[in-house]
C-alpha cells in the first residue's frame, strides 16, 4: 500500500505534489477595421448612395445619410468588418467606382 501513486509527480521521498493545467479560454476577439469612404468633387451622390447599398445593406435613408455626412465632413464610416473582409469591402468599392469612372475612394482602418 504505497498510496496517492498518482499524485507523486515530485520523484522519489518528497511530499506529494499536483500539476494542475489552467484551462485557458481559447476565444479571443478580432481584430476589427472600419471601411471609411473619402469625399471628392467629382463622383455624384446617387452614386455614393448606390454604393453604400450594394455594398454594405444601407437602405436607401441609412445611406443618404452616411453619403451626406462624407460631403460635409469629408470622410464617413461604412460598417466594421474582420480583416478580410474588410479588405474585401474596399476592393468592391474601388473596382466598381473605377469602372463607373468615379474618382470615388475607399479605405479600411483598424479600429
Ligand atoms: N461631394 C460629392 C458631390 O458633391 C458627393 C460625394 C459624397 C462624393 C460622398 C463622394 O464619398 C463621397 N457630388
Amino acid at each position: 500500500m504505497a498510496g496517492n501513486d498518482e499524485n507523486r509527480s515530485g520523484g522519489s521521498g518528497g511530499p506529494a505534489t499536483s500539476v494542475i493545467a489552467k484551462v485557458k479560454p481559447k476565444t479571443k476577439r478580432p481584430n476589427l477595421y472600419r471601411v471609411l469612404i473619402l469625399n471628392d468633387d467629382y463622383t455624384p451622390m446617387e452614386f455614393v448612395v448606390h454604393v453604400l447599398e450594394k455594398f454594405f445593406q444601407k437602405d436607401i435613408e441609412a445611406a443618404t445619410k452616411i453619403m451626406l455626412h462624407v460631403h460635409h465632413h469629408g470622410i464617413g464610416e461604412c460598417g466594421v468588418f474582420t480583416y478580410e473582409i474588410a479588405e474585401t469591402k474596399v476592393t468592391q468599392v474601388m473596382d466598381f467606382a473605377r469602372k463607373h469612372q468615379h474618382p470615388l475612394q475607399c479605405v479600411m482602418e483598424k479600429k
